[in-house]
């Protein structure tokens, strides 16, 4: 083996990846399905492999970083010496299937440019002895958050934060539709938004405590409060022909959960709603 990772796949990703190898000082193997994409990182140091199965002999870690699960499956070789690091986006079940000796798998939590950034983080999960021999290796990409063995758990984690994303980017594009509406900018409203997630996350740090304990008390505001408060997001919005679909539907748990009798309960007992819908 002459190289210390190898890297599969140099889509805007993996060449992120491969490129924050190299500038670490590390001996790169790369390997993309497309040569043309191959040639940057060859101009930076890399060793282009002729075939992936080429590349996972040429060293002991190899970083894959392919569209999807399918696409890995077709090039990965099942006598693959080393360990593997799959930073592929899939679902904990996909990643619970792939799961064997000496493989890791993967969340990465940024986009191309938070690559080599230590605030920027990578969820593992999987072999655990493989992970510590990677370790040091994988520090040079983001800071390394173990999750521990079971191979599905940075998948899980990775897609219940990217949940959080995308609920937090709606939110806030459904409040700058509000306010824009009346003649207000996003950029005057957004600092006052960015500040007011300071709080909200407050109340999660908080709610994750009686999450975990099933009791939801309205020690800071109850349901009652929520839904009447909901009353007017839903109200402006339709005055303002906005899509009131978003705070339609925080609304109606809020009501589902005080028609229940919960009203003096907390807004930590609409999980019990989403759980029942679930199943
Ligand atoms: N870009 C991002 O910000 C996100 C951050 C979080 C993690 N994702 C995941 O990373 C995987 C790759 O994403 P990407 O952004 O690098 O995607 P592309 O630039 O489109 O590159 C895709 C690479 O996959 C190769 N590929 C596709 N199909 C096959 C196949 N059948 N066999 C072999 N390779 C395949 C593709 O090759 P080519 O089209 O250049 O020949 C690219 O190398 C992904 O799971 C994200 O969810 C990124």
């Amino acid at each position: 083996m002459h190289s210390d990772v190898a890297v599969l796949g140099l889509g805007q990703m993996g060449s992120a990846l491969a490129a924050a190898f190299l500038r670490a000082g590390h001996r790169v193997t790369v390997w993309n399905r497309t040569e043309a994409k191959v040639a940057p990182l060859v101009a930076q140091g890399a060793h282009a492999a002729t075939s992936a199965q080429e590349a996972q002999h040429s060293a002991p870690v190899v970083v894959a970083c392919v569209l999807d699960y399918p696409a890995l499956a077709e090039i990965l070789d099942p006598a693959l010496p080393g360990i593997l690091v799959n930073l592929t986006s899939g679902s904990p079940e996909q990643a619970r299937a792939m799961a064997g000796p000496r493989y890791v798998d993967g969340g990465i939590m940024t986009t191309p440019p938070g690559i080599g950034d230590q605030g920027s983080m990578i969820l593992y999960s999987g072999d655990q002895d493989a992970f510590e021999t990677a370790k040091d290796l994988l520090s040079v990409l983001a800071e390394p958050v173990n999750l521990g063995a079971d191979p599905g758990l940075a998948a899980l984690y990775d897609t219940a934060l990217l949940g959080i994303m995308w609920a937090t980017l709606t939110g806030w594009l459904h409040a700058s539709a509000l306010v824009t509406a009346d003649g207000a900018t996003a950029q005057h409203f957004t600092p006052l938004a960015t500040r007011w997630l300071g709080p909200v996350a407050g109340f999660i740090s908080t709610y994750a405590e009686q999450v975990d304990a099933g009791d939801y008390p309205g020690s800071d505001a109850t349901l009652d409060v929520h839904l009447a408060t909901l009353d007017h997001l839903v109200h402006a919005s339709e005055v303002r022909k906005i899509d009131a679909a978003l705070p339609r539907l925080f609304h109606d748990y809020a009501q589902k959960a005080v028609e229940a009798g919960h009203g003096t309960d907390g807004w930590a007992r609409i999980i019990e709603l989403l759980r029942a819908k679930a199943a």
